[in-house]
């Protein structure tokens, strides 16, 4: 059977200027949604719309700042105020060392953006959505929300949330059509992820991606259109990816040293 022709809208894709979220905008664009691209770096937006054209307007924005996120319909041309789309890609992960060795800076920013800009944004939105009749949140998590792993502390933390969040706004939303989707990717390359996470360390980031072959952006945007592209009554709660060389392998054990 073929794939469904995505169903086409405004779409509000949250972190457009790179990974996920550049790679998403260019397949909604390609399937004709019009996508209000937002992100910190208006330059890389704006590069976007260069691109690919009126089909994308670039929106700057910082999803950890309250009175942006108020701000945000306001600031929206009346032909785009009306989103059906959400997608709440913005997210950052900041370190892979041990809890107690980790950075107070490091956890509250992760918390201020993948967590309360999360949130927010979805506050921001979902009313009008729910009034409307008509609407999507997809939610960007991650594989680290479900299993562990030594350093993903307060990053898989906030990724467990994003899944939790997911199935209770299922839950508020019964009886209306508006569908809510979480997608957990694993180990990803191409992105600025392992960048950020390791703060430019290039060696480390390096190492993480040797001998391996990744996930990349596309395939989690392809993900999402699939999503998207289902007939009206089909809720795709949660797609979770991982490249073939990666799974959630064992519990470990510390053993003390022999004597
Ligand atoms: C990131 C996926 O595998 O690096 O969300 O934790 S992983």
């Amino acid at each position: 059977m073929p794939l469904e022709i995505a169903s086409t809208g405004t779409a509000l894709v949250t972190g457009a200027s790179s990974g996920y979220g550049e790679a998403l905008t260019r397949t909604l664009v390609a399937n004709g949604w019009n996508v209000i691209a937002a992100a910190r770096r208006l330059d890389k937006l704006q590069q976007l719309q260069s691109e690919l054209g009126d089909a994308v307007y670039p929106l700057q924005i910082d999803v950890s700042d309250p009175a942006a996120v108020d701000g945000l319909l306001s600031r929206l041309p009346a032909s785009l105020a009306q989103v059906d789309l959400l997608v709440n890609n913005a997210g950052v992960a900041l370190g892979r060392e041990p809890a107690q060795q980790a950075r107070a800076e490091d956890w509250a920013q992760m918390i201020a953006v993948n967590v309360a800009g999360l949130a927010h944004v979805t506050q921001a939105l979902l009313p009008g959505m729910v009034e409307r009749g008509r609407g999507h949140i997809v939610n960007i998590g991650s594989i680290a929300g479900q299993f562990s792993y030594p350093g993903a502390n307060v990053y898989g933390a906030t990724k467990a949330f994003v899944r939790q969040f997911t199935m209770n706004l299922k839950a508020d939303l019964l009886g209306t059509p508006v569908r809510v989707s979480v997608v957990e990717p694993g180990m990803t390359e191409g992105t600025e992820f392992s960048n950020v996470r390791f703060k430019g360390d290039d060696a480390r980031v390096a190492a993480t991606y040797e001998g391996t072959e990744a996930l990349k952006a596309d395939d989690v945007a392809q993900a999402v259109l699939w999503m998207i592209s289902r007939p009206a009554h089909v809720n795709v709660t949660c797609i979770q990816l991982m490249p073939v060389c990666q799974a959630p392998a064992q519990v470990a054990i510390h053993r003390k040293p022999r004597n």
